[in-house]
């Protein structure tokens, strides 16, 4: 008897079971799939194999229509990933995607822009192109602060959306620009980026997540990323909320490349390359900062990242 073998799309996944969306004689299904062997898992670099929107070759099952075998790993167009320091491993979130939408929010959970920062230059790292979603606007605050530095994200040339997935404002905007796109959600627990899925597709009924009333944060309701179909050609990967996000797959030195407004002065230090850009005389970066050209919290951001990346983590 012949196996048959098709490509499919991966949905969602643990490290050993996988959803896979594939053509099969029935139609489109969503498998349940294994490894087969032990080819793919040798990798160890990487604390997953697949993500979603990772395609894969698959053996279809002849016994049993709803399961099938994971043969190989398509090549990736792209992917975003994280350092994930528990398990000390590159951990991929997402492959094959046209937008990272960093969700955060103005209050509860407060507005994080060190945060934004980081997943920016995850995003140039990974060549994605970012769009800032700032969510909950319905809510009230008075921190202008908040105003002023996600201005200055919108100066240094990066798209910067407000929406409320409660009261439905923005969400036509946002919708336009991820038409025809397959668009990643991020952001700390709580922000409501499950919210927003269910807001863009009413009926879906995503399980959200009350906010820790003590802590004013998320309480981690969305445990593992997922992809949804939007549209016919629109798809979100929504994924659970992360904590700390330590940037992968660069060396210390290598931030400034990576952060759009600093990336013209790199290497024009007096020390090069190897200026920590912290005391040294002729520090074009700390010069910048002086001068009201890079925002002081970016400088920051640039620090600390640094400092997590050489493995010496701090608070943020
Ligand atoms: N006021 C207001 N509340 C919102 C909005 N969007 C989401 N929420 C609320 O915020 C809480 C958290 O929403 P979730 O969608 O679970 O957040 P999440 O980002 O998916 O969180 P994790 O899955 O834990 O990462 C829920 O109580 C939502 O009702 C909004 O636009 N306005
Ligand atoms: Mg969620
Ligand atoms: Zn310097």
């Amino acid at each position: 008897m012949n196996t048959e073998i098709v490509k499919g799309l991966i949905i969602k996944g643990s490290r050993n079971i996988i959803t896979v969306r594939a053509e099969t004689k029935e139609g489109i299904k969503e498998l349940e799939c294994r490894i087969k062997g032990k080819v793919l898992q040798t990798n160890k670099e990487n604390y997953n194999p697949f993500a979603p929107g990772d395609w894969v070759t698959i053996e279809l099952s002849e016994t049993n229509d709803n399961t099938a075998l994971i043969l190989s790993l398509e090549k990736r167009q792209n992917f975003f990933s994280r350092f994930n320091q528990k398990e000390s491993a590159s951990q991929i979130l997402a492959a094959n995607i046209d937008l990272v939408l960093c969700i955060t929010t103005p209050v509860s959970p407060p507005f994080r822009p060190r945060f934004i920062d980081r997943i920016l230059l995850q995003a140039d790292i990974a060549g994605i192109e970012p769009i800032i979603v700032c969510n909950k606007i319905d809510l009230k605050y008075d921190d202008i602060d908040i105003n002023e530095r996600l201005e200055d994200f919108n100066k240094t040339g990066f798209k910067v959306l407000f929406v409320s997935s409660k009261t439905g404002e923005g969400l036509n905007e946002l919708r336009n620009n991820i038409e025809g796109k397959t668009g990643m959600l991020i952001g700390q627990s709580g922000v409501g980026k499950s919210s927003l899925i269910n807001a863009l597709l009413p009926g879906l009924n995503i399980k959200e997540g009350k906010l820790n009333e003590k802590y004013d944060r998320g309480v981690h309701t969305t445990t593992m990323s997922y992809l949804i179909d939007v549209s016919e050609k629109t798809k979100i990967i929504d994924t659970p909320g992360v904590r700390v996000f330590i940037p992968d797959g660069i060396k210390a030195n290598e931030v400034i490349f990576h952060m759009k407004e600093f990336a013209p002065l790199a290497g024009k230090c007096s020390f090069g390359l190897s200026c920590s850009h912290k005391t040294e005389p002729g520090c074009k970066i700390m010069e910048a900062v002086t001068a009201g050209i890079i925002h002081e919290d970016r400088y920051e951001s640039l620090i600390r990242i640094a400092e997590d990346i050489e493995g010496s983590i701090n608070e943020y």
